[in-house]
């Protein structure tokens, strides 16, 4: 159940007479009222990291993402998000804890994390715009804009300077005790709010381990290269996954969470306390309703099963087509692998075959079936026994 609000009504003396300090605390109860594991402070300046963007756009690390190019002015100096900006309020909710490990499934395709739940932009917007409702009725006159994803802010840079974590080598914004399973959210205001002092310093050290681990080498010190990442390949990506990046997205059909996995600061901390195990810390809502799906039903799925199969996830913004596409190239993968018995092996590659050659197929799904086909021939053709 969720924590009653706290009770915010006018009071004589508003931000007029509040000083920025104690309007701060205001926000900041109202958030930890509504749930969030993690709140803070930031203050409107120009991104540090401005040049980066540029040249990570440049070099093309996007992908088809083009919107990312878009709206440079706000991205470099996102106080432009909302007129008048003093400062943003800075949340995250943690969608699972240190420690989680998932039970190896043959031919089953895996769910990130974040998406095993509910629609995190919806939970986290639904409390936002409760807290902003509720300091217009504090503060009046003062005006808000609620930023989860769609606003083109730099969220991890703007929640490490509200002082909740500091941005790994892997692009993660993490927090020393909760890691970096939470999903952000960020909210413009136009009242005068004394930012975090406290910055979290990097605690990346000499470990490697992200790097190391990915799956399609997209990770270079503190950049991913989004072209690459088996995120983007699975969710974004709208064409079929280049075959030199099948054998990355390994099981994967949503989204990948290799980069966090490896994260010590992910991992069960020697000193845990109750309640960090299990799902502890977690909202309700964030509690799995999927971890993956069973390859050769994807592989058969209409419209309606996908549509029932993602009510109210954050994966209904993929369609059926990339769905299917996703779990060919999942289907091959495990195909290779050799961690199907003979029968679930033969059964998947009779329906990748089929795919193929099925003309009422969406052109993504044929080619992308054709590619997998070409993959295993080729395997085929190396492998020393029938
Ligand atoms: C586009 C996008 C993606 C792309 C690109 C990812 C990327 N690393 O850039 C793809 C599709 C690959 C992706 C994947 C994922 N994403 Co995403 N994504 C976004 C989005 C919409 C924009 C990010 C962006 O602007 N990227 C461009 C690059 C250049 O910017 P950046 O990496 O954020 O880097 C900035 C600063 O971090 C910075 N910087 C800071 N410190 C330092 C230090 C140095 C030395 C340098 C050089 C730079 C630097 O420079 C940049 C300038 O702003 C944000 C939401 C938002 N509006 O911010 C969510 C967001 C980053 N994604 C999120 C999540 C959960 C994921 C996934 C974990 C999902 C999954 N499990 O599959 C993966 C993680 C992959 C990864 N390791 O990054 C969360 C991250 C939460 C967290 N704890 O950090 C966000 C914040 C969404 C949210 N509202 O919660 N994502
Ligand atoms: S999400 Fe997966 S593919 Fe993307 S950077 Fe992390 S490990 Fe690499
Ligand atoms: S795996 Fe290591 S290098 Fe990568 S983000 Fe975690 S601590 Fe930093």
């Amino acid at each position: 159940m969720r924590p009653p609000r706290p009770t915010l009504g006018p009071r004589p003396g508003d931000q007029a007479t509040d000083s920025p300090q104690d309007a701060a605390r205001v926000v900041l109860a109202a958030c930890a009222g509504e749930g969030f594991t993690l709140a803070g402070i930031a203050p409107v300046r120009a991104s540090r990291w401005g040049e980066h963007l540029r040249n990570w756009l440049a070099a093309g690390r996007q992908g088809t993402m083009a919107y990312l190019g878009e709206a440079l002015d706000v991205r470099l100096d996102p106080g432009r998000v909302l007129a008048g900006a003093r400062a943003f309020v800075v949340v995250a909710d943690r969608y699972a804890p240190r420690g989680d490990e998932d039970e190896v499934r043959s031919g089953v395709g895996r769910v990130a994390r974040y998406a095993r739940g509910k629609n995190y932009h919806d939970v986290v917007k639904r409390r936002l715009h409760r807290v902003a409702d509720a300091m217009r009725e504090r503060f009046p006159g003062s005006d808000f804009r609620t930023c989860v994803d769609t606003a083109p802010v730099p969220e991890r840079e703007l929640a490490a300077l509200g002082g909740l974590g500091w941005i790994g080598k892997n692009t993660m914004l993490i927090h020393p005790r909760v890691g970096s399973y939470v999903v952000l959210g960020v909210m413009a205001t136009t009242l005068d709010l004394t930012p975090a002092t406290d910055q979290t310093p990097d605690h990346c050290g000499t470990c490697t381990r992200c790097i190391d681990a990915c799956p399609t080498g997209a990770i270079t010190p503190y950049s991913v290269d989004a072209s690459r990442c088996v995120s983007y390949l699975t969710i974004e990506r709208r064409e079929v996954i280049p075959p030199d990046l099948h054998r990355g997205v390994g099981d994967w059909i949503f989204g990948c969470d290799v980069c966090q996995e490896v994260c010590p600061h992910n991992s069960v901390r020697v000193e845990a306390r109750e309640g960090e195990r299990g799902h502890g810390g977690v909202l309700e809502a964030y509690a799995p309703a999927r971890r993956g799906f069973d390859l050769l039903g994807v592989l058969g799925w209409t419209e309606d099963d996908r549509r029932q199969a993602f009510r109210g996830s954050a994966m209904k913004r993929v369609t059926l087509g990339i769905m299917k596409r996703n779990a060919l190239v999942a289907a091959g993968n495990a195909i290779e692998r050799g961690d199907l018995d003979a029968d679930a092996a033969a059964a998947l590659r009779a329906r990748i075959g089929a795919i193929a050659a099925d003309a009422g197929e969406e052109d993504l799904v044929r080619s992308s079936a054709r590619d997998v086909l070409a993959r295993l021939e080729a395997w085929d053709a190396r492998r020393p026994w029938p």
